[in-house]
């Protein structure tokens, strides 16, 4: 098998090592206005460093819509690939360690072999993606009507057997949770029952629930639509939570940001379920209009701060089960996706360092004496602090880049890859 090209350590190092008499400057400088206000520069680096943020393996494709897609040079043919540049992403940005699978889609002969291969890579896995979204060509049962909520038993057993072989695959790559997303619902009044396919859900789940091992979680994900586009089953925050309390502990809610309807107050649903003893974790990303999976932090960058700021204040405070799993989901339509998955990571790490620099104990006795702009102007403090040299050190200090995107381009990997990977497919639709 011919050499896969990778970005090795020297171009690394000569990179930082141009860019580094600046980051000092700029880190010194940050490192004198934090310490105004009391704020100890090195813990930051620190917090920052030790944050981490899960890639999809679905993120390494060029995503599409249902009108096109237009796959970029180079693109990963298979699993392996698609591993090899996120082990780019966590080489440069070092906040990336665990990828997130979806079955089928990068379902392998051998899982064993498939996690030494990432290992290899300094990679491990994260959450597993189950698919009764489509239907597969040698699938028995259509998912056309539904899944797991579907009003024939035989369609449900079969997505509840797919589950259940999601588990055993993700235990052989040493994954501790399975994250369930299903596109039920109807296109028309009357063809769901609003009550019934919840039910049919919840029964299903059970099932689901009682394969998971002792040490594992699941994960709820609701969306408002698509793609159904009048009645979803798994619709929003609450019906996900009445789901995970109904199935146990170990069940939880996933927050994918683009699922909710227009100018819902997503930081108070993260107040919420963690106020509830239900919030399993997050699918970033960045939306306009719709479900878009646009980069986190490209369009809404202050309500990714504010979700930050709700689970720093939960941290900070040891709020009892607090232990959100932290992952991206994005389609990188018309970009590279490494670029935009190491962008994504870094506008991810940016916000959660800047929520820790709300001074807590001052924003409450703003709230306390009832002083709105009081309040919102500590907020905004921490949030228009550039905190890009804290992120670099971090970086820096992990072995990682100073500028990934800089040392990316410079590497020439993406050109590499399109020799090394000969283009498969032509323009066509759909996210894979
Ligand atoms: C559904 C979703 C889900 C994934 C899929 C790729 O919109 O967010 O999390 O399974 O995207
Ligand atoms: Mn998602």
């Amino acid at each position: 098998m011919a050499a896969r090209f990778g970005i090795d350590d020297e171009s690394i190092a000569s990179a930082n090592h141009t860019l580094q008499p600046t980051l000092r400057e700029d880190f010194d400088h940050l490192a004198h206005v934090l310490r105004r206000t009391r704020i100890d520069i090195e813990a930051l680096v620190a917090r920052a460093a030790a944050f981490t943020v899960a890639i999809p393996s679905w993120g390494v494709g060029t995503g599409g819509t249902r009108f096109a897609r237009f796959p970029g040079p180079g693109e990963p043919r298979d699993i392996h690939e698609k591993l090899d540049d996120c082990a780019v992403v966590f080489r440069l940005v070092r906040a990336t360690p665990a990828v997130s699978v979806h079955i089928p889609w990068d379902r392998v002969e051998s899982p064993a072999a498939l996690r030494a291969f990432a290992a290899e890579r300094g990679l491990h896995f994260d959450a597993m993606n189950s698919n009764t979204f489509q239907d597969q060509p040698d699938q028995a049962l259509s998912y056309k009507f539904g899944s797991l909520s579907h009003p024939d038993g035989a369609v449900r057993r079969q997505a509840i057997a797919h589950n259940l072989e999601c588990i055993d695959i993700g235990q052989a790559l040493g994954s501790t949770a399975l994250s369930v997303w299903i596109g039920d619902g109807g296109n028309f009044p009357g063809q769901v029952h609003l009550r019934g396919s919840l039910e049919r859900y919840l029964e299903s789940m059970r099932e689901i629930y009682s394969a998971l091992p002792a040490t594992w979680r699941l994960f709820v994900e609701h969306k408002a639509f698509e793609p159904a586009f009048y009645s979803t089953v798994i619709n929003d925050w609450g019906t996900s939570y009445y789901c995970a309390r109904e199935l146990g502990p170990q069940a939880c809610c996933l927050v994918d940001l683009g699922h909710h309807g227009p100018n819902v107050n997503i930081e108070m649903v993260v107040a919420r379920l963690l106020q509830l003893g239900k919030l399993g974790g997050f699918h970033f990303n960045d939306s306009k209009y719709g479900d878009d999976d646009l980069d986190a932090g490209s369009i809404k960058p202050f309500q990714l701060f504010l979700i930050f700021n709700e689970l720093v204040d939960a941290e900070l405070e040891g709020l009892e089960g607090f232990n959100p799993a932290y992952m991206l989901d994005q389609s990188h339509n018309v970009t590279d996706p490494i670029e935009s998955l190491m962008v994504s990571a870094m506008e991810v790490v940016r916000a959660y360092v800047q929520a820790h620099l709300v001074d807590r104990e001052a924003l409450a006795a703003a709230q306390a004496r009832c002083d709105p702009l009081g309040a919102l102007a500590l907020l905004k403090a921490a949030y228009h602090t550039d905190v890009t040299p804290i992120l670099a050190t971090a970086r820096l200090g992990a072995g990682g880049a100073i500028d990934p995107i800089a040392t990316y381009r410079a590497s020439g990997y993406r050109q590499r890859k399109a020799e090394e990977r000969p283009t498969r497919d032509r323009v066509g639709a759909g996210i894979v």
